[in-house]
């Protein structure tokens, strides 16, 4: 046997030192766009995320709805594979259709109402109309309805807050043809432009009107308009029904596939991404994994990954290690593979994008995973806590849970990814059945995280993700810095104030 002489290690046990941050080191400034494909040197990298988080091919996570309200932030679902291929092409084709077009309703919305309460109320009657939220998005608050001229006067319920809301607006004005309302509503939202869009009769885009203080956004409106597109989506597949599976998910448009396995150095991975790589001549792309060292990233490489997922026994919900003794630290795990990744890179001139996959238990393990060498981050139990996530929310106690269930659980019976034999059998479990807490919308948290992500990057004097992969200086921490790390020697205000009540 061969034995490693040191252990290997997870998230937190590490910490990032600061770096000198410069003046224009701060959040407004740090671009978090990141290849998930492989790439030539001196070229880009086809698809990219605008920020470096993936949710997990999980039947308890990436659904149409995850799928839809993530890509809208930037980032990218996995829909999960252990389900029927037509239900699964149904998805994707779904969030591919997804426009954020608004129909007007006759029934009777208050400011109260979301615009996702909108949605659900209305597609009866047909009559155009803008819906105006707080913040741009879908789940903001409902501040106003715009409707079509033909819609009967008198019906609109919240005439006056729209009139309110529009005062601000001013002659701030950018006119473009041709595009629909959808279509403006789309673009607006993913470039979070804080704008009215003005349509004409034929429901085109007319005007965008931005507000007096519209200042935030650098890019001229007009180029962003020559830019817009559908949303991405990526999807599952296996090494057993890949022959049918792939043809189905291309054909509903899915941008990106990964073989889902956990563990993915195995001939069946090596096979079944070459075969997809060369029937479709390089134009599907589709990632492989999981694997936790050198020789694994090197194997799917030359099978052709377009990117190569990390991580083995590390996932929340995840029992392998306890049920086989199988898998490796994460933070080690990302370490070494990162340097195969640059190391092949050096050799062959193609790059190829490294996700770090589960374990992430605090915001700030994200920004060690990328520091550590990955490209972006998948995660499972971070986005089943949130609304958008497919599984139930459950009152507990004072409290609210949702259901959170590994793929390798009597629930999900994922054989395909766990099982080595022919047919469908999962012999043994290695996920739990489990709730998490629930922590409401998407994009409430995942704003905060960015945050996070963004101020601990301007700390490290980085302003981009491959900046802070070369310049991130990490150091191991003793349990007794940990402990330091976190409140201490105090009384909680709050623990305090139970206790005293
Ligand atoms: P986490 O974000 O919940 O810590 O981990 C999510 C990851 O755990 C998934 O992306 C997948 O790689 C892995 N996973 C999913 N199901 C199981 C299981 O049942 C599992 N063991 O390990």
């Amino acid at each position: 046997a061969y034995f490693y002489d040191e252990p290997s290690r997870t998230f937190s046990e590490y910490l990032l030192l600061p770096n000198l941050t410069t003046k224009d080191c701060v959040p407004e400034n740090v671009n978090l766009k990141t290849p998930i494909v492989r790439f030539k040197r001196g070229e880009t990298s086809p698809l990219h995320l605008n920020i470096p988080l993936v949710s997990a091919i999980m039947q308890a996570v990436s659904g149409e709805r995850m799928a839809i309200e993530l890509a809208r932030c930037g980032g990218l679902s996995f829909i999960y594979a252990s389900q029927p291929i037509e239900a699964q092409a149904e998805m994707v084709k779904r969030v591919k259709s997804y426009k954020a077009g608004f129909v007007v309703s006759d029934s009777n919305l208050t400011p109260e109402h979301t615009l996702a309460d909108v949605l659900a109320l209305t597609a009866k009657t047909g009559h155009s109309t803008i819906a105006i939220t707080d913040d741009g998005s879908p789940n903001g608050k409902l501040l106003g309805i715009v409707t079509s001229r033909d819609y009967r006067k008198g019906r609109t319920p919240v005439e006056t807050k729209v009139k309110e809301f529009m005062t601000p607006f001013s002659e701030m004005v950018y006119g473009k043809d041709g595009l629909t309302l959808s279509e403006a509503n789309d673009l607006i939202w993913e470039h979070k432009l804080n704008c009215l869009p003005i349509i004409d009769e034929e429901q085109r885009l007319k005007y965008l009107v931005f507000r007096k203080d519209y200042t935030a956004h650098k890019e001229n409106p007009l180029e962003l308009l020559d830019q817009h597109k559908r949303l991405m989506v990526g999807a599952g597949i296996n090494t057993r029904d890949y022959h049918d599976r792939v043809p189905a998910l291309v054909e509903a448009g899915a941008d990106i596939l990964c073989v889902d396995s956990s563990d993915g150095y195995s001939e069946w991975q090596f096979e079944t991404i070459k075969t997809i790589k060369e029937k479709y001549r390089g134009e599907v792309k589709v990632g492989g994994g999981n694997v936790v060292d050198r020789e694994a990233f090197l194997y799917l490489a030359e099978a052709g990954a377009d990117f190569v997922k990390v991580g083995i026994g590390g996932g929340s919900i995840c029992i392998t290690r306890e049920q086989k003794g199988i898998g490796r630290g994460q933070a080690t795990a990302v370490i070494e593979v990162a340097k195969a990744r640059d190391e092949y890179f050096d050799r062959t001139g193609i790059y190829i994008p490294i996700c770090s996959d589960g374990g992430i238990v605090h915001d700030y393990h994200i920004v060690l995973a990328l520091a550590m060498g990955a490209d972006f981050v998948m995660l499972g139990r971070y986005f089943a806590r949130f609304d958008e996530s497919p599984t139930r929310k459950i009152r507990h106690g004072m409290n609210y849970v949702k259901e959170y269930w590994g793929e390798g659980s009597n629930r999900a019976r994922n054989w395909a990814r766990y099982d080595h034999r022919d047919g469908e059998h999962l012999t043994f479990e290695e996920g739990v059945d489990s709730y998490v807490p629930y922590a409401g919308k998407l994009k409430d948290n995942l704003d905060l995280t960015l945050a996070k992500i963004k101020s601990t990057m301007c700390n490290c004097g980085a302003l981009t993700i491959p900046e802070l992969q070369k310049k991130a200086r990490l150091t191991l921490v003793s349990p007794l810095t940990l402990r330091e790390g976190s409140a201490h020697d105090v009384i909680l205000r709050k623990e305090a104030e139970h206790d005293f009540s």
